[in-house]
C-alpha cells in the first residue's frame, strides 16, 4: 500500500439504480450483483422499497441501491415508494438511470430525465431492453435522452441476457470514489431472511393475480423457527383490503395460494439451502396501506 493508493487502490460507492416502473431495475440489480436480492415481475411497481445489493468489481464495490419506479403517486404507499426511489437517488455517489427503450422517453421517463437535468454530474443512463428494439431506435433514443439531460455516460443493455452489462459496470467501478470496501466480501444483500422471505411470497401472488389485487395485498413474515434438524417453519401473512380479494387470492378450493406457496417453497430451499415449512395465511385488513406498522420494516417514510 502507498501513500497515493490508500486502502491499496480500493474504490467504493453507492450507484442508485431508478426509472420508471418497470424498466428493468430489479433485473439488472440481481445481474450486477450475480444473485437474486431484489424480486421482478412482469408487472409494473414490483418493488416497494430500496433493496441494496453488493457487487465486486476489480478493485471497486459497488453497493446498488435497486428502487421503486418513479410514477405519478396516489396512494400513501405509492408516496412513499416513489420518495424512497428520490431518497436513494440523493444518498447515492452515481444515479442510473434505466429507461426501457421499447417504450422509449414517455411521459414517466420524461420527467425522471428533466428531473434528472437539474444535476446531471454522476449520472449514467442505460437504455435496457436492447434485446427487443433495432439498434438505429436505441441510438436515436440515446442522443434524445442526453439532449434533456448530459449523461456522464451511456449505455445499451440488455438486462434479462447481460449483453452491455459488463462494460456498465466497468465504467461505474471507475467512477465511485477511493475508499475502503464498506461490506465485507462475501455479503451480497443487506436484507434480512424474514423480508426476503416475504418478498419471495409476494413475487408469486404477484405472478398470479391481476388488475388492482397485487397491488391490494402486502405480505408478512410473522414467524420464522429453525430446528435441529436444518429444517426451518415459515409462517406468513397475507393481508387484503377486502373479503372478496381474500377469495382470489386463496382461489377455488384453495388452489391458488396452494401454488404460491409451492413455487416460493422451492425458491426459499434453494436460497437458503435447507428444507422449508411454509405457512401462508389469508386477512382481511382494511387500509393497510394506511397503517404505519405496515411501513416500519422497510424502512418506508409513512408520512412521504
Ligand atoms: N426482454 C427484456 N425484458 C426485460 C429486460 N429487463 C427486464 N425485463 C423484464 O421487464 C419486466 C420488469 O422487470 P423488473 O426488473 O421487475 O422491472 P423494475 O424496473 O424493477 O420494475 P418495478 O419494481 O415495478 O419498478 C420483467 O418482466 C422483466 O423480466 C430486458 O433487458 N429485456
Ligand atoms: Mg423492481
Amino acid at each position: 500500500m502507498t501513500d497515493a493508493e490508500p486502502d491499496g487502490g480500493r474504490r467504493c460507492g453507492f450507484v442508485a439504480v431508478i426509472g420508471a416502473p418497470n424498466a428493468g431495475k430489479s433485473t439488472l440489480t440481481n445481474r450486477l450483483v450475480g444473485a437474486k436480492v431484489s424480486i421482478v415481475t412482469a408487472k409494473a411497481q414490483t418493488t416497494r422499497y430500496r433493496v441494496s445489493g453488493v457487487a465486486v468489481d476489480g478493485p471497486a464495490q459497488l453497493v446498488y441501491v435497486d428502487t421503486p419506479g418513479i410514477f405519478e403517486p396516489r396512494r400513501r404507499l405509492d408516496r412513499a415508494m416513489v420518495a424512497a426511489a428520490w431518497t436513494g437517488a440523493a444518498d447515492a455517489d452515481i444515479r442510473l438511470l434505466l429507461i426501457d427503450a421499447r417504450k422509449g422517453i414517455d411521459e414517466e421517463a420524461g420527467r425522471i430525465l428533466t428531473a434528472l437535468a437539474a444535476t446531471p454530474a454522476h449520472c449514467v443512463l442505460a437504455l435496457n431492453k436492447i434485446d427487443l428494439v433495432r439498434r438505429d431506435r436505441t441510438l436515436a433514443l440515446s442522443r434524445d435522452a442526453n439532449e434533456v439531460c448530459a449523461f456522464e455516460a451511456t449505455f445499451m443493455i440488455s438486462a434479462a441476457t447481460g449483453d452491455g452489462v459488463s462494460d456498465l459496470s466497468a465504467r461505474l467501478a471507475a467512477m465511485v470514489p477511493p475508499g475502503p470496501w464498506l461490506y465485507p466480501e462475501d455479503q451480497l444483500s443487506d436484507m434480512n431472511d424474514r423480508l426476503f422471505a416475504a418478498e419471495i411470497t409476494r413475487e408469486k401472488l404477484f405472478e398470479k393475480l391481476h388488475q388492482e389485487l397485487p397491488y391490494a395485498l402486502t405480505v408478512e413474515t410473522e414467524d420464522w423457527q429453525g430446528f435441529d434438524d436444518g429444517s426451518v417453519r415459515i409462517a406468513q401473512t397475507v393481508f387484503v383490503e377486502r373479503d372478496s380479494q381474500k377469495g382470489i387470492v386463496l382461489g377455488r378450493q384453495g388452489t391458488r395460494i396452494k401454488s404460491v406457496r409451492e413455487q416460493a417453497v422451492a425458491e426459499l430451499e434453494s436460497i437458503l439451502e435447507r428444507k422449508v415449512h411454509l405457512f401462508i395465511f389469508v386477512k382481511v385488513r382494511q387500509k393497510w396501506g394506511d397503517d404505519p406498522e405496515r411501513f416500519a420494516p422497510w424502512g418506508l417514510d409513512y408520512n412521504a
